[in-house]
């Protein structure tokens, strides 16, 4: 036993070792063009992807280490990676016209990540977004803690919808008329991790971190775990202020949600259904089956909050310092513009910030349609929805806003830099809905 101890704690000493050293590690990543097996089809759809793969290949590293993503670009246009959620280096943020020129066909672009916070994050090109992702280009990442809780295991349900025609291949047409005038291309065929209503394994008394992110161009999820006492332990990446069950999370393009389930010891053989409320009519995303056999000790833990993390009270002496009124105009390439101010980027009304100063801003939804706003570089808590107090007990990078709603944010800009703020409902964004938010010392 002295022996098995020993192993463990010089293991421990070995990754606290890494831990403190930085470690730095170097992927490859290509986006190219290949083919993706659907069960509905004979032939294999023409996709984009990362590293061949639907979705992109896992990317996970540790807090505190360094990344270098050496990226190369085979795809036969201009293309970025931006790293959602992760505050890092203006300059690898991927947005192109911004902070680096788009990397052509054939080129290039070492993207040098420092990973300083934990968390569920996801990445995805930049450029020309609205078709770049829908033909496949996006993964997760995740920055791990230093010390890890001890779950039983781990589940990541990356949520994503393709719009395929009877031949099995996607629709081809992008920012279509109806598409700009609604919510964005909402597809026909929902997957998780690339696959349709999977069935997932799990264990009796297996006590999961379920990591949920929404890929989808436009689609809404409102994620339920029927059966199952579910309790979100963190949004778009960051531990949350206080933990609370899920009931009704709006899970917007962009957003995530870390998930605390136990599954329980006498369900050998049950099977639990992972369902989207969203739509009228609720449909199954995944199931996850109880395997067989005795139920394994649950771990007993509390799981990790971050109460001083931007609390409401550090916005009680600012004013509205930004108000961006989004709504839709006639006109412009596609023919239907999405404005924030009436202005269409790159013609964007801008904003300057002080580098540490807390900023509240207001969206304010002027049309009939849904909006979930993301800001680059910055985590930001809902403060008011509709003139009244709605103070969330969590930060986000990406909030939806309602039609005809209005959102009071706060934020403290901590990266100095020039950050985007868009619609991530990618036709909207396509059709100028983004702005940027520029910070600096003074
Ligand atoms: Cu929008």
């Amino acid at each position: 036993m002295k022996h098995i101890k020993l192993l463990i704690s010089l293991t421990a000493c070995l990754l606290a070792i890494n831990w403190s050293s930085h470690a730095s590690e170097v992927i490859e990543l290509e986006a190219a063009k290949g083919s993706f097996k659907f069960p509905f089809f004979e032939t294999e759809t023409p996709v984009w992807h990362y590293n061949k793969q639907i979705p992109g290949p896992l990317i996970r590293a540790k807090q505190g280490s360094k990344l270098s993503v050496n990226f190369t670009n085979n795809l036969d246009e201009p293309t970025t990676i931006h790293w959602h959620g992760l505050r890092i280096d203006n300059a690898m943020d991927g947005v192109p016209g911004v902070t680096q020129d788009p990397i052509k066909p054939g080129d290039s672009f070492t993207y040098e990540l420092e990973l300083s916070e934990v968390g569920t994050f996801w990445y995805h090109p930049h450029f020309n977004n609205s078709e770049q992702l829908e033909r496949g280009l996006k993964g997760v990442l995740i920055v791990d803690e230093k010390e890890q809780q001890p779950w039983s295991s781990e589940l990541i349900l990356f949520l994503d919808d393709w719009r395929l025609q009877k031949d099995g291949t996607i629709y081809p047409h992008f920012n279509t008329p109806h598409d700009l005038m609604h919510d964005g291309r909402w597809g026909n065929v929902p997957t998780v991790n690339g696959k349709v209503k999977p069935d997932l394994s799990v264990r009796p008394g297996e006590r999961i971190r379920v990591r949920i992110i929404n890929g989808a161009n436009a689609r809404i999820f409102l994620p339920l775990l029927q059966g199952l006492q579910a309790d979100v332990i963190a949004v778009d990446g960051r531990p949350v202020t206080n933990i609370f069950p899920l009931e009704q999370f709006y899970l917007s393009p962009g957003n995530r949600i870390d998930l605390d389930i136990t599954i329980p010891p006498n369900s050998a053989g049950k099977t639990f259904a992972l369902v989207d409320g969203f739509p009228r009519n609720s449909y199954q995303l995944a199931s996850l089956t109880v395997a067989e056999g005795p139920a394994l000790k649950t771990p007993e833990f509390t799981v990790k909050t971050a109460g001083d993390f931007i609390p409401a009270e550090m916005f009680d002496d600012s004013t509205v310092s930004k108000t961006w009124d989004l709504n839709a105009f006639r006109g412009g390439e596609l023919g239907i513009g999405w404005g924030m101010n009436q202005q269409f980027w790159p013609d964007a009304d801008n904003v300057d910030f002080e580098l540490g100063r807390p900023q509240k801003i207001v969206f304010q939804n002027s049309s009939a349609r849904l909006h979930p706003m993301h800001i680059h570089g910055v985590f930001f808590r809902v403060l008011e929805r509709n003139g009244k107090p709605a103070v969330e007990p969590f930060t986000r990078d990406t909030v939806l806003v309602g039609p005809r709603e209005i959102v009071v944010i706060g934020l403290v800009p901590m990266h100095k830099g020039i950050w985007v703020a868009h619609c991530h409902i990618l036709e909207h964004a396509e059709a100028g809905m983004m702005t940027s938010i520029g910070v600096e010392e003074l």
